[in-house]
């Protein structure tokens, strides 16, 4: 067998990660390399990822993994938070930075697009919930800002594989969340393509999970950890990886995929794409296998990360534990907070915000000042398991799915007190999964790609995947 290692990549809006697995007497050890802060920050008006920080990051990571990889580095896969792309100059060099999805040029866009194309047909041709963060609005904003046709675009996870030198490719689940993509087809819709005037020629080719998309090269490829290291898109979206990275059988669980957003749904065999759930936005997105990931989003750690935020420019500064612990003393505030309105998915001043909402609701605003953290957070928390319960209401009515399981993954499961409200709300039992659940994914997904027996059309199969991703779960645990 091959006992060389693996590294997964997993970009987050709130930090990157570079991980190694490594075999070692036959046991799979996984460890968290290097991981780093990430943020968009405004640049002339405009909200934008540093992209020369988050490249320079992840090539450390790299280096330090071939450090320790003696044995050397099989394979590398890289997924991230989706609908963010890069785009290039005509030798693949990046025009400028990444735009962030929260920016408010696509309010706009969004806006002047369904002039040319309803809400309605977008819908139906894709199955995706209308989200004005779709990589559709924002390469139709470029449009509308005199952006030509022809200039190549790719989203993040698979530009990073593609600047160490992988073919430039758009991985199918990461492509489905640009709203751009034909549900059954599995394909760019040329409808939609021409709809935002955008260029069909130069949008990359859909892959599916698990495909090698070449080998390093450039300077790391001198490494000799990284002698012959192929490149592999996994499911690119960190979603999808995370849910990957569920190793649960049977038909009666759901998940949440809890991070800076929470994805609340489930995993079905088939898309779900009738009058009903389109009416209440739910998304029919690319999973591994051939699957769909059948959920809403859900606001997250967003609205935490943006009080605390505010709280620290006005001279306190609270972290999330402490925050936490402090939420399940205080007082449940009356009346709950709307927390998908589309003003709270906006960057700052984000207590300012939420007292707007109890203002227009009717309800006491809070005590801003950041000593009453407490009770914002109480608030959040709160409003949050309640948005939870309703939403797995409405999957379990859709799915047809008896409900009795919840697993829970991503950074943010490890919040117990949101976890009890989770449970209690929901009445459902509740499991906690990996908090790098995606890494989980990443991994089990190359495991299988390498293993070489995959669907020409969805790519590596979901139940070898799954026994991966069990294993790899019980890897992490011992860390
Ligand atoms: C989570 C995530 C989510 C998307 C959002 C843009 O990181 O990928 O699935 O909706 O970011």
């Amino acid at each position: 067998a091959d006992t060389r290692a693996s590294i997964a990549v997993d970009l987050g809006a709130e930090s990157c990660r570079v991980s190694l697995l490594q075999w070692i007497d036959g046991m799979a050890a996984i460890t968290l390399v290097h991981r780093f802060a990430n943020a968009p920050r405004e640049v002339n008006g405009g909200l934008r990822w540093d992209l020369a920080m988050i490249e320079a990051g992840l090539d450390e990571g790299l280096r330090r993994c071939a450090a320790i990889a003696v044995e050397g580095v099989r394979s590398i896969a890289v997924d991230g938070w989706a609908v963010d792309y890069v785009r290039l100059d005509a030798e693949g060099v990046p025009l400028a930075d990444p735009f962030c999805y929260r920016d408010e040029r696509t309010l706009e866009a969004e806006q002047s697009l369904y002039r040319r194309i309803s809400p309605e047909k977008l819908r139906e041709l894709t199955g995706v919930q209308l989200l004005r963060i779709n990589t559709l609005y924002q390469l139709y904003a470029d449009t509308l800002q005199g952006r030509p046709a022809g200039s190549q675009w790719l989203n993040l996870p698979e530009y990073i594989l593609s600047r160490w030198g992988g073919a430039r490719v758009a991985e199918h689940t990461n492509a489905t969340h640009t709203g751009m993509v034909e549900l059954y087809q599995r394909q760019w819709c040329r409808e939609i393509f021409s709809a935002a005037q955008l260029d069909l020629a130069s949008a990359p080719k859909i892959v599916p999970p698990g495909t090698e998309v070449g080998k390093l090269s450039g300077p790391l490829a001198e490494l000799p950890a990284f002698r012959d290291t192929v490149l592999i898109a996994p499911a690119c979206h960190d979603t999808a990886s995370a849910i990957a990275g569920i190793p649960a059988t049977g038909n009666d669980w759901a998940y949440i995929s809890s991070g800076t957003w929470s994805l609340v749904g489930t995993l079905l065999e088939q898309p779900c794409n009738g009058k009903e759930p389109a009416a209440e936005n739910f998304t029919n997105l690319g999973a591994v296998g051939g699957r769909t990931c059948f959920h809403k989003n859900v606001n997250g750690m967003w609205l935490i990360k943006q009080c605390i935020d505010q709280w620290t420019a006005d001279g306190r500064l609270w972290s999330v534990p402490e925050l936490v612990a402090v939420a399940e003393a205080a007082a449940k505030p009356h009346g709950m907070l709307d927390v998908d309105e589309p003003d709270l998915m906006l960057a700052g001043r984000m207590p300012k915000r939420i007292n707007a909402q109890r203002l227009r609701k009717g309800f006491e605003p809070l005590d801003e000042n950041p000593e009453s953290a407490p009770a914002f957070a109480s608030l959040i928390f709160h409003s949050l398991a309640a948005r939870y319960a309703t939403v797995l209401e409405r999957v379990a009515l859709h799915s047809g799915k008896k409900l009795k399981r919840l697993f829970i993954v991503g950074g943010a499961s490890q919040n117990g007190f949101l976890n009890r409200l989770t449970e209690q709300a929901t009445g459902l039992e509740l499991f906690r999964g990996s908090a790098e659940s995606s890494t989980v994914g990443n991994f089990a997904v190359q495991m299988a790609a390498l293993e070489g027996s995959r669907d020409p059309i969805t790519g590596v199969y979901a139940e070898q995947v799954s026994r991966w991703a069990a294993l790899f779960v019980a890897a992490l645990e011992q860390v």
